[in-house]
This record gives structure tokens, C-alpha cells and sequence, in this order.
């Protein structure tokens, strides 16, 4: 039977990003993507100005109310960028009933890029996913993300040791396993690192450095990776097809000289991607 993934975030109706990358690229690697959308915009919040923005928290409980009644499966809840820091105590409610029947929580904690949290969220905001984080399996953040999460400062340069440490803490916060994204050591690279905190051991892969900056790459690259990880594939080849893919969409954004805000044409890139997963499995 096919698996089901529970994708967590807002629904930005223009501006790729959160949903409408989780949908087509899980669905890619032939994971079924169910949604559960916290917030409803018009447009992502970074970019565009005057979006419209619904928070779903009530309509949130009654979705849930109605999933239970079904007594729906769920292999693994995704989630992404929250509508309000309310929704927070709800799904990690629902997160430690469902972990007792054996599904996987992977939690990007969407708040921050660049050194700088996102318009719509503060301190508090980042002390609730804190706990949120400490129930999850796997953790992705950015490098500004895993910041927060640690009270540390952000810096524009890490040695690859103190990345080690910072993916070591995340795991002492709860998640099993850590990859942050936008890790860079060369001035021509960039990629990611994670470790696992059972067998103690490091991964990394990186791509070639594209100057420019897309939006949802962070969502596409996490959505990648979910893909992998939910058709057991192994953490240093998830990390490998996840980078390609968004790297391929990077490449070709900047070359074609899209407008960043509305995100990169990753939908050109998602056949190589379902078939570097199907080659995994195959093998
Ligand atoms: O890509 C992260 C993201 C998701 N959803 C919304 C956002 C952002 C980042 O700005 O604004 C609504």
C-alpha cells in the first residue's frame, strides 16, 4: 500500500513554496501527500506585500476530529511553515498520539533565513517550536534556523566542527537525526550536513554555489528529502538526490534570470527526481 504523508503547512495560493511544493514533489516520489493546511495567503510573505493571510488553528482541530473518526493511517507528519504559534500544543498532541502507533514526525522548523526570522513570527514563536522540535524524528533547519533553535548567534562562516557540534545539540534537543541545509565551506559550494544521532556518524554532499537567491528552495529541498526518507532510502543518498534536484533548480533559474519570488521551476526537474528515486529502490 502506497505510504501517506501528512504535510503540515500554509497554503500560499501564488509563490511556490510550503504546499505547493510538498504536493507535486512527495507525490513525485510516490509517497502520497495528504495536506493539512495551517494558514491560508495569498501570496508567501517574502517578496510580495499587502498578501491576505487566514490562520487555520479552529478549522485545524475539526480536520483533525473528522481524520480521526476515519481512523486514518498516517506514516509520517511533515510539517512546515505554522500559521500561529496557537497551533503549536494541538499537533504536538496529535504528534505523541500518532508516535505510539508508529509514525515518523519530520519537522522543518520554517521561521528564519539570512540571519533574520520571517515577518509574522518573534521569540515566542521561536521558543514553541523549540518544543515542537524535541518531539520530531528528523529535524531540518537552515544554518539561521538551527541559530535559533540553539539561542546561538548566527555567522556568516562555520568550520565544518562547529557545524558537527551544532547538528550534535540539535539531536540533544529530541530529534534523532539532524541535516542543515545551506551549509558552506567553500566559496564555490554549498550543500548539506546531518547526523545521526543512533549510529553517531556524519554525512554530507554539496553542489556548486549558485549566486542567486529563490524562494521555497528551503521547502523544496526538505520536501526532497522527506521523499527519500519515507521510501528508506539511506541519509547520505537522501542527501545526494535531494541537493541535485534543487540544485538542478537553481541552476536553471539563475540562468534563465527568473524573478526570485515566485520561486523556481522545479516542476522541469521532478522526472530526474522521481527516477533517481526509483533507481535507489531498484538497486
Ligand atoms: O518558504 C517558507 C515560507 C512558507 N510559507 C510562507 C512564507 C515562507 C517564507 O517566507 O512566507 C507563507
Amino acid at each position: 500500500m502506497i505510504k501517506r504523508v501528512l504535510a503540515i503547512h500554509d497554503i500560499s495560493c501564488v509563490g511556490k513554496c510550503s504546499s505547493t511544493v510538498a504536493l507535486p514533489v512527495i507525490s513525485a516520489a510516490g509517497i502520497e501527500c495528504s495536506l493539512l493546511p495551517t494558514a491560508l495567503l495569498s501570496t508567501h510573505t517574502g517578496g510580495f506585500t499587502n498578501y491576505t493571510f487566514l490562520d487555520l488553528t479552529k478549522e485545524i482541530k475539526k480536520i483533525f476530529r473528522h481524520f480521526e473518526s476515519l481512523d486514518l493511517s498516517i506514516d509520517a507528519f511533515y510539517s512546515g511553515y505554522l500559521g500561529d504559534k496557537k497551533q503549536i500544543n494541538f499537533l504536538i498532541k496529535k504528534i505523541k498520539a500518532y508516535k505510539k502507533t508508529g509514525t515518523t514526525y519530520i519537522c522543518d522548523p520554517v521561521m528564519a533565513d539570512n540571519g533574520k526570522l520571517y515577518p509574522a513570527f518573534d521569540e515566542d514563536f521561536v521558543s514553541e517550536i523549540r518544543k515542537l522540535v524535541s518531539y520530531s524524528d528528523v529535524v531540518i533547519p537552515n544554518l539561521t534556523e538551527a541559530s535559533f533553535l540553539l539561542n546561538k548567534e548566527f555567522k556568516n562562516t562555520y568550520s565544518k566542527e562547529e557545524i558537527k557540534s551544532i547538528l550534535n545539540e540539535l539531536c540533544d534537543l529530541g530529534p534523532k537525526t539532524a541535516i542543515i541545509t545551506g551549509v558552506s565551506f567553500k566559496e564555490n559550494e554549498l550543500g548539506v550536513m546531518a547526523y545521526d544521532s543512533i549510529t553517531e556518524e556524519y554525512y554530507e554532499f554539496y553542489t556548486e554555489k549558485i549566486p542567486g537567491y529563490y524562494h521555497g528552495t528551503g521547502d523544496l529541498i526538505s520536501s526532497a528529502i522527506v521523499g527519500c526518507i519515507l521510501n528508506d532510502i539511506n541519509l547520505q543518498k537522501t542527501l545526494q538526490i535531494s541537493t541535485i534536484f534543487t540544485f538542478n533548480t537553481i541552476k536553471q533559474a539563475y540562468d534563465d534570470k527568473l524573478e526570485p519570488r515566485y520561486g523556481v521551476e522545479f516542476e522541469k526537474f521532478l522526472y530526474d527526481y522521481s527516477k533517481s528515486i526509483k533507481k535507489e529502490i531498484d538497486e
